[in-house]
Parts: structure tokens; sequence; C-alpha cells
């Protein structure tokens, strides 16, 4: 069916989870409806209050700017707005416009009568995410746990979190994590380039089916996860990732304070060994 038909035909109010008719309509390309509103007060605001806090800063260079959350003394108190609580209302701003994001989406997908796994798998990021400034700080005690909203200062959050459990590569989840995303990319590279390998043959050359493609890896491996599989392997390899990075995070601090490579004392200590 040609696009625009297409268009005619779902284009019809319905769906909507939250404000009924009064928001269900588009502009341009982009669904609105109720969340779409929501989403662009918040990410408005969100990023207002960015630029706010750089104007107050140091510097307008974009890789420097810095808003940086309260000092551990407030704990998980309210921060005057210089001192962290602009960093408050943007991560309020930031969970309710990726929140409102995912939302819009399960519209939409209530819309086209179709599946809500594209909302389940951002809602993962999401996850991981709120992991990071709510629930840990929270576990912490602090929000000053948080990352700081700079694209150079994040790193070195991330680096010096790392080098607070001495190395943090022998985190077992992260671990974990790390060999998901690589098995992801792997994932992805094997059937990108075995579909564009059926389907964009050379010129005078047939479309190959889905068979070649099953036949290729029973050929190379003995197995063929099939079309459909490799498509729900996908999905699982990549918010899996996603999974056990929140875990990683958030297991340091909270539920192991120390290096993390004195967590593996466990196996010197197994009673095997004496
Ligand atoms: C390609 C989809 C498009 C999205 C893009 C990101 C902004 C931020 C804000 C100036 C794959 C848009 C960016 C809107 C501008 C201000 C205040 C997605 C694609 C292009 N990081 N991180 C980046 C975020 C964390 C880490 C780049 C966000 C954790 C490392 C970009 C978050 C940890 C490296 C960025 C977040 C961490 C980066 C490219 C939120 C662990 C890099 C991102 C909301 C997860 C890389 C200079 C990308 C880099 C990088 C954004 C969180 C680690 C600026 C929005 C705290 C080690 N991160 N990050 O392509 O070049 O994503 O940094 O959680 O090396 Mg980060
Ligand atoms: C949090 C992003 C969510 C994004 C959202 C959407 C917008 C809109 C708009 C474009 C989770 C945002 C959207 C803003 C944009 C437009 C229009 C994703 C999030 C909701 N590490 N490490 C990870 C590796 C080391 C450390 C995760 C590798 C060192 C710490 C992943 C290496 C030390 C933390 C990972 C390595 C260290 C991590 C990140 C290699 C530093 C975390 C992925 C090869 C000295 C973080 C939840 C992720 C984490 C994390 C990989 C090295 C420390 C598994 C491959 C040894 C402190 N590391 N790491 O989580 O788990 O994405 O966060 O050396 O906190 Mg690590
Ligand atoms: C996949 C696939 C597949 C395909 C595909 C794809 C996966 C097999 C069939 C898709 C893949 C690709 C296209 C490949 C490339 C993608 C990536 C690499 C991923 C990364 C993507 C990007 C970097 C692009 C990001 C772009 C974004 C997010 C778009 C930005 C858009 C907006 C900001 C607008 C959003 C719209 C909203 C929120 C609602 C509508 C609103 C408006 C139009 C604005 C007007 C607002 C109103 C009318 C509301 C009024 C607002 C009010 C009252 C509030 C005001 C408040 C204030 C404070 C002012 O598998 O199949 O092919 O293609």
């Amino acid at each position: 069916m040609a696009m625009l038909s297409f268009e005619r035909k779902y284009r019809v109010r319905g769906g909507t989870l939250l404000g009924g008719d009064l928001f269900d309509f588009w502009v341009g390309p982009f669904y609105v409806g109720f969340f779409g509103v929501l989403t662009i007060f918040f990410s408005f605001l969100g990023t207002a209050l960015i630029l706010y806090g750089a104007s107050q800063g140091p510097t307008w260079n974009l890789w420097q700017i810095n808003i940086a959350p309260p000092d551990l003394k407030y704990g998980l108190g309210l921060a005057p707005l210089m001192e962290g609580g602009l960093w408050q209302v943007i991560t309020i701003c930031a969970i309710g416009a990726f929140g409102s994001w995912a939302l819009r989406e399960v519209e939409i997908c209530r819309k086209l009568g179709m599946g809500y796994h594209v909302p389940f798998a951002f809602s993962v990021a999401i996850f991981a995410y709120v992991t990071l400034v709510v629930i840990r700080p929270v576990l912490l005690g602090a929000w000053g746990h948080g990352f700081p909203y700079g694209i150079l200062s994040h790193l070195d959050w991330v680096s010096n979190v790392g080098y607070q459990f001495l190395h943090f590569h022998y985190n077992p989840a992260h671990m974990i994590a790390v060999s998901l995303f690589f098995t992801t990319t792997f994932a992805l590279a094997l059937h990108g380039s075995l579909i564009l390998s059926a389907t964009n043959p050379g010129k005078g050359e047939v479309v190959k089916s889905p068979e070649y493609e099953d036949t290729f890896f029973r050929d190379i491996i003995g197995y063929s996860v099939g079309t459909l599989g490799i498509h729900r392997l996908g999905l699982f390899l990549a918010l899996a990732a996603g999974f056990f990075s929140a875990v990683c995070i958030v297991i340091s601090g909270p539920f192991w304070s120390r290096g993390w490579p004195e967590w593996w004392g466990w196996w010197l200590r197994l009673p095997i060994w004496s």
C-alpha cells in the first residue's frame, strides 16, 4: 500500500491513553497526543534550565558546560538552585520527557494495532538512566551521587566512579553487560550483512529468499536461528546489555563498597583448594 493511502487509513482518532480527542492530531509527520505536549513541555523547560545554568557558569564551550548535582551534605533534600537545585529540576524534566516519549510511543502502537515492543525497549534505557540518577543516589543517601550533566564532565564522573572501585572491569555485572554489548554489535553485523547479501544482489542477479539465508548459516555453523528468531535475539541481547549495565552500577556502592578485584576472593576461599 502506498504510504499516503496507508496514512489515510490509520490516521484516525482513538487509542489515546489520556486526553481523549483533545490532542489526537498530527503536526506534519509528528503525532502529537497528550504525551507529545508533555514531551515538548519537559524538554523545552529542561533545555532552558541547562541554558540558564550555562549562562551562570564560567563557559559557553559546548564540551565544558556542566550542571553539577548537589554536594553530598544536602543528602536527599532539596538544594539551592545554584548549588545543585538546577540539576534536581533538570532531572525531573528529563524523566518527565523520557517517560512521556515512551507513552507517546505506546499511543502510536495502539493506533496502529502493533505490539508494545518499541516502548518496552526504550523503557530499559530509561531504567538505566533512572538507576544512575535516582535509584543509586537514594540507596547511597545523597543526590550528589548522580552524574553531572555535561559532555566532558559526565565522562569524568564515569572514570572517577570506576577508579573508586579500583578496577571497574572486575565488576562481574559490568563484564556481562560489556559482553552483551559486544554480542549485540556482532549479531547486528551478521544480520545486516546477511540481509544485504541476499536482498541487494549485483546487476542481473535475482533477490534470494529466506531459505538462502537459513542455508548459509546451516552450512557454516550447522544451525540457523531463523528470520524471526534473529530479531528476537537482537532485542534480547540489547535489552539485557542495558539491564546488566543498570545492575553493575547499582551494586557498586549500595551492595559492594570495596575494590571490585577483591570481590573475586570468594574463588580463592572455595573449600576445594584446601
Ligand atoms: C547515536 C542516538 C542519538 C543520541 C545522541 C546523544 C545529548 C546531550 C547535553 C550539552 C548512542 C545526544 C546528546 C542530548 C547534550 C548537554 C548538557 C545514541 C545515539 C547523539 N550519555 N557517554 C556520549 C548521554 C551516560 C559515556 C555521547 C546521555 C552515563 C561514555 C553523548 C545520557 C554513562 C561516552 C552522550 C548519558 C555514560 C559517552 C554519545 C543519559 C554510562 C563516550 C552518545 C541521559 C552510560 C561518548 C563525549 C551516543 C562521548 C558518550 C549522551 C549517560 C558514558 C554526548 C544523553 C552516565 C564513556 N554520551 N553516559 O552516541 O563521545 O549514544 O562523550 O543518560 O565516549 Mg554518555
Ligand atoms: C544510561 C542512556 C539512557 C538514555 C536515555 C535517552 C536524549 C534525547 C535527543 C538526539 C545505559 C536519552 C535521550 C537525551 C536526545 C535527540 C534529538 C544507557 C543510558 C534514557 N566500560 N562503566 C558502563 C564499558 C570502564 C563505569 C555501561 C566498556 C572502566 C561506570 C557499559 C569498557 C571504568 C559505569 C560499559 C568500559 C568504567 C560504567 C554503559 C571498556 C572507568 C556506569 C552503557 C572496553 C575507569 C555505566 C548504567 C549503559 C553503567 C557503565 C562498558 C570500561 C566505569 C556496560 C565496553 C574500567 C562507573 N560501562 N568502565 O549503561 O552501567 O548504557 O550505567 O573498557 O555507570 Mg564501563
Ligand atoms: C528501524 C527499523 C526499520 C525501519 C526504520 C527504522 C529501526 C526494518 C522500515 C528506524 C531507523 C532509522 C531511521 C535509522 C537512523 C536512526 C538512528 C541512528 C537512531 C537515532 C535517531 C536520531 C539521532 C534522530 C532523533 C530525532 C528525533 C528524536 C526527532 C526530534 C523530534 C521532535 C523534537 C518533535 C517531537 C514531536 C512531539 C514531541 C509531538 C509533536 C510536536 C510538534 C510537532 C511541535 C509542536 C508542538 C505542539 C503542537 C504542542 C504544543 C506544545 C505545548 C503547549 C508546550 C509548550 C511548552 C513550552 C515551554 C514552550 O527497524 O524496519 O524501516 O526506519
